[in-house]
């Protein structure tokens, strides 16, 4: 499990995002932060798509980043072509085997899928690219016939195949059964694509790397196509508890907010208030009960620790279920000096108000501040 690669696809499935425009500068400028950010591999929109995101591949090859550019194209000569002439070092391929894709979407059978794609592998190789070879709708097609294309496009010699969830509807059970037979029969790498319309990409990209995947496809916030795919800071979130030394070693997790708000900015959107790590409340503790536990060993209440990712705990003190020890440990960051006696005395002064109407920091602080200076100050 720990010891996965990141194929980071905000510049090809993120830009399958409702709001997304990506002018070549901002591409370059993610581009730039996922490879400081330490991505395996960087995937690009198929250079067929525009005149001008065949440029944008190009530009990007070219900026000798320590990660892998990768285009995805469809499985087609053409294709092909075009994808090796921007100068990625790798090309993944795409065709739809689900019995949906074969009849509403391209019409072609398997034999006729498997044969075009021992071409085009024998084309990329002599082009000395890496090869991935990937299903669309991968859990909505036929198993034997899956499991014998996949054989026959290991055998032809590509360097991973993939397998994805493209209408979200998979289960980590689905997964890890899928991907446990796939690693029986192909000796490549095997990469998984999880779409979220269920909520289950980053569970079942867990699931994917339990049962021996060994890389990844994710994208920043998880933007794509519909509400998107697994997203890279949530799937950081998992694997870090899961995997400490390796996540932590190789990924630069202090710069995951600045990425996320990068690509956030680039996409108008914001952070959501619930994300893993970098939502506004992800490390705000605020039940009496968990702030005492949390004063005293951070672990208590939290499985990852926010400093890991340059980021810090909160303690909210300002509401009707606050406690004195979280009071307390305001009142000494405030600087102010009072007895045990005196905090309890001001938290229920405290609770008071909050009982009436919302309480802000700034609101809570004052409250501090004028008991100090007519119960301490004053009073003696
Ligand atoms: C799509 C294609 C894809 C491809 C995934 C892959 C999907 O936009 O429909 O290449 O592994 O979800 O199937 O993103
Ligand atoms: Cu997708």
């Amino acid at each position: 499990v720990g010891n996965f690669k990141i194929i980071e696809s905000t510049l090809r499935e993120g830009e399958q995002f409702a709001n997304a425009f990506f002018d070549t500068e901002t591409k370059v400028k993610i581009a730039k932060a996922l490879d400081s950010f330490g991505v395996d591999f960087i995937e690009l929109t198929s250079p067929v798509a525009s005149e001008q995101s065949f440029k944008d591949c190009k530009t990007i090859c070219s900026l000798g980043l320590k990660a892998k550019i990768l285009t995805h194209v469809r499985c087609n000569m053409e294709d092909a072509k075009a994808a090796v002439a921007t100068g990625v070092d790798g090309v993944d391929l795409v065709i739809g085997t689900s019995s949906f894709l074969r009849e509403f979407s391209h019409g072609k059978s398997m034999a006729y899928i498997q044969k075009t794609a021992i071409e085009v592998i024998e084309y990329l190789k002599g082009e000395g690219v890496q090869i991935r070879f990937s299903s669309e709708d991968s859990f909505r097609s036929d198993l034997v016939d899956l499991l014998s294309l996949y054989k026959a496009v290991d055998a032809a010699g590509v360097q991973r195949v993939g397998i994805a969830d493209t209408v979200g509807g998979a289960t980590p059970r689905m997964v890890y059964d899928l991907v446990r037979t796939l690693r029986g029969v192909v000796h490549c790498d095997i990469e998984t694509h999880f779409h979220d319309d269920t909520g289950c990409a980053v569970a079942n990209a867990h699931a994917a790397l339990e049962a021996g995947a060994t890389h990844i496809d994710t994208s920043v916030l998880g933007i794509g196509e519909r509400n998107g795919i697994t997203p890279l800071g949530a799937f950081m979130a998992r694997m870090v508890v899961t995997a400490p030394e390796y996540v932590k070693s190789k990924y630069n997790l202090k710069e995951l907010k600045s990425l996320e708000t990068l690509v956030a900015d680039a996409v108008q959107i914001n952070i959501p208030f619930n994300n893993p790590v970098t939502g506004f409340c992800a490390f705000t503790h605020k039940a009496g009960i968990h702030a005492k536990a949390i004063l005293n060993n951070p672990s208590t209440y939290e499985i990852i620790n926010p400093e890991d990712f340059g980021l810090s705990r909160y303690v909210s003190i300002s509401s009707r279920i606050t406690g004195w020890n979280a009071v307390k440990s305001r009142v000494d960051q405030l600087g102010l000096k009072m007895s045990d006696e005196q905090v309890k005395e001001v938290t229920a002064k405290i609770k008071q108000l909050a009982d009436i109407r919302p309480l802000a920091i700034d609101d809570t602080d004052s409250i501090l501040r004028s008991f100090h200076a007519e119960q301490v100050e004053g009073g003696t």
